[in-house]
């Protein structure tokens, strides 16, 4: 009786797809900055201002951008969203990035789309370079990728995800060199810092040209809350930007712009006849 109640509990839950889906730790193609797409290639100098130095907190002001609300980052219309590594101050730590992706009951998780988030030390060529990676770092001994030292600029696409679908980005501190724990609990920290171990905030993003900039603070217990530690900048598309950010099309400004002289007319015409 027992086990014929689980087995159709399994069968609906498979049915409904209400279990989730540990999709394998597959690698992303990681491709170059002289890969990406030119209005990505156009701005990847301007990102450096959201990397800057240990301690130096961002606002909104001082990098020209809008500070957007993480605790729901959810695509109004279907893109393949694209990430991009920008830089990172950590002098120990070499974080990884994850993602998950919610679309209704489907759960994508443990996806790794970059095990080093460390800059690379052979990209010292690359113009501004120390403001972008203040301490960059050589590759570990024997590792491959995506366990490998980024350029500044390097990027994944995460494949095609339908309109609906929230996105969550995870950094796990120095995973590489084994992860942080405290009491027995890996450091792992998400955009909703309610889900983070320890209950603090460890992300914040920027609307900036239409992509979304997203900084990391990697110490337990919220560091020194700069932000910078990792930056990443991420495409989900103008439309589901603008959503992200409530930045209104401007064809909805313009709308809304021509309402208001509407409406004023009508008040004067009023008045006037009044
Ligand atoms: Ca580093
Ligand atoms: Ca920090």
């Amino acid at each position: 009786m027992k086990n014929k109640f689980l087995r159709s509990l399994l069968a609906a839950a498979l049915g409904t797809g209400l279990l989730s889906i540990a999709a394998p730790a597959s690698a992303f193609d990681i491709k170059s900055r002289d890969e990406a797409p030119a209005n990505f290639k156009n701005i990847l100098q301007d990102f450096r201002a959201f990397v800057g130095e240990e301690r130096r907190y961002l606002s909104p002001e001082s990098i020209k951008a809008k500070q957007v609300n993480l605790s729901d980052l959810t695509l109004k219309l279907n893109y393949d969203p694209k990430v991009f590594f920008i830089g990172e101050t950590a002098n120990l730590y070499r974080d990884r990035l994850d993602f998950k992706a919610t679309t209704g009951s489907q759960v994508q998780t443990g996806q790794i789309i970059f095990g080093d988030t460390s800059c690379n030390t052979g990209d010292s060529s690359f113009t501004n370079f120390s403001q972008f990676c203040p301490n960059p770092n050589d590759a570990l001994q024997g590792k491959v990728a995506p366990y490998q030292p980024l350029n500044v600029g390097d990027w994944v696409n995460i494949g095609s995800l339908p309109a609906g679908t929230k996105l969550d980005f995870q950094l796990v501190p120095n995973d590489i060199n084994g992860g942080i724990y405290e009491n027995g609990v890996k450091g792992i920290f998400g955009l909703n810092q309610d889900l983070n171990p320890d209950n603090l905030q460890h992300a914040v993003a920027y609307y900036y040209k239409d992509y979304l900039v997203l900084g990391f603070e990697d110490l337990w217990g919220g560091g020194d809350q700069d932000y910078n530690d990792t930056v990443f900048a991420i495409d989900i598309g103008k439309a589901n930007a603008r959503a992200a950010a409530n930045v209104p099309e401007p064809s909805v400004a313009a709308a809304m712009f021509a309402i208001a002289i509407l409406s004023l007319m009508k008040t004067r015409r009023r008045q006037a006849v009044d």
